[in-house]
């Protein structure tokens, strides 16, 4: 770290160089509901989601290529290539839900995709849908067309983060759902390595960039319970937080049981002990 430069923040992530060719991407315990980030940290948050995007970064590969170089004894750091990232945010989603759900109530159409009528909030889409979004560097992502995408980054380009994408989301979705985890829609980021190859950075199949439901509660017709995130959004609507800037405090009981569901869900996923992690944080890198 002595000679890492810092190169920005995220809400919940710092990114540092290391060299030209290496980054430093190191979780925070920070923790954002309704888009504000709140006081009150969950302890080992940004471990968890170290370990799960390592996870699946190493059970992907046969499907593409992606950053990770290592992660660090820490847990929370992971050294990754450096990039040239594409200007558009790969979004997959197999359910309806969110921005997807309220521009297909009032146009029928997602992206471009026309969809079935009659569907309902949360409900399972007949096929995985890629629905690119710009990067807005503030404010929120916006949705775009797959035309306006490939405009964008050249339709060559456009087509194999489409098929990636749909590849990585399908073979999650179903490897969660054995594990009681319904991966609602996702958000992929790549970029281009010197030799012009697509591959996959940022985080992946995270909470934090995923809606992740629990299973055996799913009843799609309204929104579903976030399965890292309801203690939070429960506690802040008891209370009546108006949703801006700043948070309130969490108290106790809502940390430990926030940072519960966050260790559930690695360890449903990984099958791996999380405590096996904090030891040994290579050891989702294995098999
Ligand atoms: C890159 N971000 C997002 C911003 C964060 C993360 N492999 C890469 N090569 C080049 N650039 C990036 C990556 C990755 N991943 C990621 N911005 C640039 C970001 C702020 C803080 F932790």
């Amino acid at each position: 770290m002595a000679d890492a430069v810092h190169l920005g923040s995220g809400k919940v992530r710092e990114l540092y160089a290391l060299d030209d060719e290496r980054l430093l991407l190191v979780a925070s315990d920070r923790i954002s509901t309704f888009d504000v980030v709140l006081p009150t940290e969950i302890p080992d948050k940004g471990r968890v989601l170290t370990g799960l995007a390592a996870f699946w970064f190493a059970r992907t590969r046969a499907i593409t290529a992606n950053h990770l170089l290592a992660v660090r004894a820490d847990g929370r750091s992971t050294e990754c290539r450096r990039l040239e990232m594409l200007p558009i945010e790969c979004v997959v989603r197999g359910y309806l839900s969110g921005s997807g759900w309220k521009d297909y109530a009032r146009t029928g159409e997602v992206c471009g995709h026309r969809l079935p009528a009659g569907l309902r909030e949360s409900d399972r889409l007949p096929e995985p849908i890629f629905t690119p979004a710009t990067k807005a560097t503030s404010g929120h992502d916006e949705n775009i067309t797959g035309a306006q995408a490939a405009a964008l980054v050249g339709a060559e380009r456009f087509a194999e983060a489409e098929r990636l994408s749909i590849a990585l989301y399908r073979f999650a979705a179903a490897y969660a759902l054995e594990r009681g985890i319904i991966i609602a829609d996702t958000k992929f980021e790549f970029g281009a390595d010197r030799a012009g190859r697509l591959v996959l950075g940022d985080e992946a199949l995270t909470p934090d960039s995923s809606r992740f439901w629990p299973a055996d509660e799913y009843a799609p017709g309204g929104p579903q319970p976030s399965y890292d995130k309801q203690y939070v959004r429960d506690y802040c609507e008891k209370i009546g937080w108006g949703k801006t800037y700043p948070g309130p405090e969490l108290p106790p009981d809502v940390v430990a049981g926030t940072r519960r569901r966050y260790v559930e869900a690695f360890e449903r996923l990984t099958g791996l002990r999380f405590d096996d992690y904090l030891a040994n944080p290579s050891v989702v890198l294995a098999g």
